[in-house]
């Protein structure tokens, strides 16, 4: 019997947590001075802590509580799932009807070709199994030299030691290196680094890299490129219009794979079943994790397209796979959350209620002074936080100094918004209602007010 519950003080959770528990992207010693804020309870948009603090969180979990906490309805998929059938794999020529109908279901809803799904445990694992599929795929093609894949400065594709080589953070690179062949090109981040360039000159800039890059290695030897439709860990980076129509065209003439990473644009989130239709890109391969079950469920994939999967499935064996690719209990979670993410009508809701009511009340922030440029697509946002807005200036801190700051502000304001240097960004559940943007909007308001009073006492709204 486990006799470590939710009523016990926080500050012996605190201490147990500190004692045993290594956490994720953080500098465990520091943590354990301050203490893990305790998670107790979820639901719809809010969750509450040990405390009590009801929280609005404004970034669905890690990005992917997409239909909103306390559905009992995946629960109860879950309790019957694990009744009949707990686990089976899908190895040695059998398979389980979850993993069939959630296949089936994942091809009925991803558009063109995108027919074939590799099931795995995560968004990094996905990612793996995107890497092998690339270089698989050209070796079968008699091209087995083409195995670059090509990745973007500031993306996020996992922390494997394959997503995190394709991921272009380099904190993450210096952390145990990275595997060979993988090259990265700049980001599309006009806010930070378009300087006198309209945003679609750049756009244009930074997709050309990639047919840079191309030349420069050599068609011949390049596998794939891939890319979040949106960055979202790299700040929720929203490419100038351009970017994605020159990067098409650039993969369509050099015959590379393309990889869009909708772990986070999928299910919703943009406003469509998938960040690809909302940006108009027509990718070879699609990585899913997070929305796919909502979080209720560790899950994620790959989705092939009918030429991938015809080759990687016709010379032999593809020898790699997950003891969880396809979990049942996992697979039966994500049907029953993408039935009411369907049935709900809830992408219906992101593009026709939320979305435009958030993306008003979000660009209202710009007035406020420490507020240079707001972005929202779907329900995917971020502001960027400066001392001087005409000139989208940095400030003379280190980066990162007061995007801090004011996430702690949030914290106290009982909102959820992270920061990622000195962007805060956003990604609420997508059942998120009005009234709730409003209590999100004056919660970042009061934030940002009490951040830029700080900085102003402390002489920190300085350019630098
Ligand atoms: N691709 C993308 C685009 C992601 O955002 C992954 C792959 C990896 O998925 P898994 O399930 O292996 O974590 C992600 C995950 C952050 C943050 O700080 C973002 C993610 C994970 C952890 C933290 O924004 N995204």
């Amino acid at each position: 019997m486990n006799k470590i519950t939710n009523h016990m003080p926080t500050a012996e959770l605190q201490a147990l947590d500190a004692a045993h528990h290594m956490h994720p992207f953080t500098e465990n010693a520091a943590l354990a001075r301050k203490g893990a804020r305790i998670m107790v309870r979820g639901e719809g948009v809010f969750v509450t802590d040990t405390e009590g603090h009801k929280i609005l969180d404004g970034m669905a979990g890690l990005w992917c509580v997409n239909i909103g906490y306390g559905r009992t309805e995946l629960g109860d998929v879950a309790k019957r799932q694990m009744d009949e059938l707990a686990y089976y794999n899908t190895f040695f020529q059998t398979s389980h009807v979850p993993a069939i109908a959630l296949a089936a279901k994942l091809a009925e809803l991803a558009p063109g070709n995108l027919n074939h799904v590799f099931f795995a445990g995560s968004g990094s694992e996905a990612n793996d199994t995107n890497i092998r599929a690339v270089r698989r795929y050209w070796d079968i093609k008699g091209q087995p030299e083409k195995r670059v894949i090509i990745a973007r400065k500031n993306g996020y594709h996992g922390s494997t030691m394959g997503g995190g080589s394709l991921g272009g953070m380099s904190p993450i690179w210096a952390t145990g290196g990275m595997i060979d062949g993988i090259e990265h090109i700049g980001e599309p981040n006009w806010w930070a680094q378009g300087g006198d360039m309209t945003p679609e000159e750049f756009g244009l800039m930074r997709a050309r890299e990639l047919e840079t890059k191309i030349l420069e290695l050599g068609a011949d030897k390049v596998a794939a490129f891939i890319g979040e439709p949106i960055q979202g860990a790299g700040g929720v980076i929203v490419p100038p219009s351009t970017y994605w129509p020159e990067i098409q065209r650039i993969v369509d003439k050099y015959g590379i794979l393309l990889i869009a990473d909708e772990v986070i644009t999928g299910f919703g989130r943009t406003g469509n079943w998938f960040g690809s239709q909302t940006l108009g890109i027509r990718p070879d391969i699609m990585t899913i994790a997070k929305g796919l079950s909502s979080g209720y469920q560790p899950i994620g994939g790959s989705i092939m397209s009918d030429g991938v999967a015809e080759v990687l499935g016709s010379h032999g064996d593809f020898n790699h796979g997950y003891t969880y690719s396809g979990h049942p209990v996992a697979a039966a979670v994500a049907l029953e959350n993408l039935r009411i993410i369907e049935e709900e009508g809830m992408i219906e809701h992101v593009r026709d209620v939320a979305h435009p009511y958030l993306a008003t009340r979000w660009q209202e922030l710009t007035d406020h002074p420490l507020v240079g440029e707001a972005k929202l697509v779907g329900l995917m946002g971020s502001i960027a936080l400066t001392p001087d807005k005409a000139k989208r200036a940095k400030f003379a801190l280190e980066t990162g100094t007061v995007g801090y700051r004011c996430r702690e502000r949030c914290f106290a304001n009982n909102l959820i918004m992270r920061h990622v240097g000195d962007r805060m960004i956003i990604s609420p559940p997508l059942v998120i209602k009005p009234e709730e943007i409003d209590v999100l909007i004056e919660r970042a308001r009061k934030s940002l007010d009490e951040t830029h009073k700080a900085l102003v006492a402390d002489g920190m709204m300085v350019a630098g």
